[in-house]
């Protein structure tokens, strides 16, 4: 049996990057689907903050470890996998600082624009979990939508650079966690700049079925949220 344990849920582009991962870097690890699982007694006795992807290995500390970038930077280090995480530290700090600037700056931006249409709940405080009525919640959604462009030539300026990559010539986790970002845009038909179209074409065509598969179950959701809404 697999030492290597991921729980995950298929829809989710945050449990793409981890499956991503592990199928790219050619670990050996089984995948348990917990989907209305997260909140069960048992599960949140692993983990008290009932979030996927989580990553479940006897030489973790706790047993467990949550959180999409620190999952594939852990491996990284673990099975010493420079090809997705470079050991210098110069470049460690631009995939870092990257990986930091998607969760911290553009997820909760694609979050708002896109969870309402993919029929996620969003986070508490928010307009969009609020009893606000649905213009307002249109014109935060619209909002968030608008603010994308920014952060995403930030992605574009200041880490590619000229590079077909974050990671340079070939993609890094930082990659992986911004390709799958991107594929929920599809949602709300986000008109992609074409160098991100450009972009995500050379991921799957780097990565090959490693992204392709997990990819398709993000795809299919999609596909099927929008067919229940023709
Ligand atoms: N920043 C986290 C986000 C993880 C997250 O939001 N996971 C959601 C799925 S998209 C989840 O597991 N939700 C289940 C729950 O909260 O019960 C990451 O990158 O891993």
């Amino acid at each position: 049996m697999a030492q290597l344990k991921l729980h995950i849920l298929k829809p989710s582009v945050n449990n793409m990057a981890a499956r991503v991962f592990v199928r790219a870097a050619k670990l050996d690890f089984s995948e348990d689907d917990v989907y209305g699982k997260t909140r069960s007694k048992e599960f949140l006795a692993m983990n008290p903050a009932h979030m996927t992807p989580m990553i479940q290995s006897k030489d973790l500390p706790k047993g467990v470890i949550w959180e999409s970038c620190a999952i594939m930077q852990y491996l990284c280090n673990k099975h010493q996998i420079a090809k997705f995480y470079p050991k210098a530290a110069v470049k460690r700090a631009m995939i870092d600082s990257a990986m930091f600037y998607l969760i911290g700056t553009l997820y909760p931006l694609v979050a708002r624009a896109t969870y309402p249409a993919l029929g996620f709940p969003q986070y508490a405080g928010e307009v969009g979990a609020s009893n606000l009525d649905a213009a307002h919640k249109a014109e935060a959604q619209k909002a968030a939508s608008e603010a994308i462009a920014e952060p995403l030539e930030v992605f574009h300026k200041f880490y590619m650079d000229g590079k077909p990559f974050i990671g340079g010539a070939k993609p890094s986790i930082a990659d992986i966690r911004l390709a799958a970002t991107l594929e929920f845009l599809a949602v709300v038909d986000y008109q992609l700049p074409a160098w991100a179209k450009t972009y995500m074409g050379a991921m799957e065509k780097s990565l090959g079925k490693a992204y392709a598969e997990p990819a398709a179950d993000v795809r299919g959701y999609i596909s099927y949220v929008k067919s229940q809404k023709k």
